[in-house]
């Protein structure tokens, strides 16, 4: 009924609203000040991330798009041998890259089930409009779940083997043993015989890396038309509609910065002066008052980059074995096919 369509949806906002004054509350109480990465992804933000997936200067999506089309027939292949395939993706937002894979899915069979799961019903019901609309033979089954914190559940329509899609750099986000306890959560619902296709960025430097300096890599997360500027501080804008804060938006720097020990990206919104912003009282938390020394920051983001050995070190203690890897000419980007 549509009250119960209200209702929920009212919920669900609630909870989100929730969520959004925990991890203020907790990142900005914090020394240093951190603000989780998926505030980034607002309305207003998830749109600047689609814009910076288009950038010059963001090799990341377009490499592995070309990896896709140079290598899907292969990547099924291996996948499936001479079973049906199934493919999963964990967080699949729109899927704007998988046509390509399904696209070379329905090449082999008549009939393949696309199973999308991701945090936002908005995303995976696009997801489904465009994939049913635009690749015949595809029948789509989004799944509204977040794989992070809640167990998963996979079809697997006549015997067919999985292929779970973990793409567009999206495990960088996350620590190492987070990272690990994902593909573990994932890893519960495979088989033997099922892959996982893992997209990661690449470190710059080292000898499996021929065209990527430290500089292109910060030119990636510190674009010249702003638009990454715009979408870390974002964050700010979303926390003084949702909360209430009084973030000058002038008054916080986008910074990018490369840090060598840990292998990552981080960006950081960095205060111009000293400054204070209140974070208004919550149903359980009190005011605070947060103080900004000059050039303090909040840092908002980690992207993690990747060796081969890392990506190895990374799939092993999930029981996955690395059965190929795909990397473009200049080793930007790795595409990762693993079995379980
Ligand atoms: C979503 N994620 C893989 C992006 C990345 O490259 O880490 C998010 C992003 N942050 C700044 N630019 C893009």
């Amino acid at each position: 009924t549509p009250g119960a369509n209200v209702s929920s949806f009212t919920q669900e906002v609630t909870a989100v609203n929730a969520a959004v004054a925990h991890e203020a509350y907790t990142g900005l109480t914090a020394s240093p000040k951190t603000l989780t990465p998926w505030l980034f992804y607002d309305e207003a933000g998830s749109h600047l991330f689609e814009q910076i997936t288009v950038l010059p200067e963001y090799y990341l999506t377009r490499t592995e798009r070309a990896l896709f089309a140079a290598h899907a027939d292969e990547i099924l292949e291996a996948a499936g041998g001479v079973q049906p395939v199934t493919l999963a993706e964990l967080g699949a937002g729109t899927a704007t890259k998988t046509g390509i894979l399904l696209a070379a899915a329905v090449r082999r069979q008549a009939s393949v089930l696309y199973q999308p799961i991701d945090v936002s019903e908005t995303s995976v019901e696009e997801a489904r409009e465009n994939i049913e609309r635009n690749i015949p033979g595809v029948v789509v089954e989004p799944q509204v779940a977040n794989y992070i914190t809640e167990p998963i559940r996979i079809e697997r329509p006549h015997d067919a083997r999985v292929l779970a899609l973990y793409i567009g750099s999206s495990i960088g986000n996350f620590a190492p043993d987070e990272a690990v306890a994902i593909l573990r959560n994932l890893r519960g619902q495979l088989q033997v015989g099922d892959s996982l296709l893992l997209g990661t960025d690449l470190a710059p430097g080292g000898t499996h890396n021929g065209g990527k300096s430290v500089a292109s890599l910060l030119a990636a997360y510190d674009d010249a038309q702003g638009v990454t500027a715009a979408f870390n501080r974002n964050v700010l804008v979303r926390l003084n509609r949702e909360l209430g804060t009084n973030f000058d938006l002038d008054r916080f720097r986008h910074r990018a910065r490369w840090n060598p020990l840990a292998s990552r990206i981080e960006m950081h919104l960095e205060s111009v002066g000293p400054q204070t912003v209140t974070l208004p009282a919550g149903a359980e938390t009190p005011a605070v008052p947060m103080r900004f020394a000059a050039g303090e920051t909040i840092h908002t983001e980690n992207s993690y980059k990747f060796t081969p050995a890392m990506i190895a070190a990374m799939l092993k203690p999930a029981c996955f074995a690395t059965s190929r890897t795909f990397m473009d000419a200049q080793n930007l980007f790795a595409v990762t096919l693993a079995t379980a």
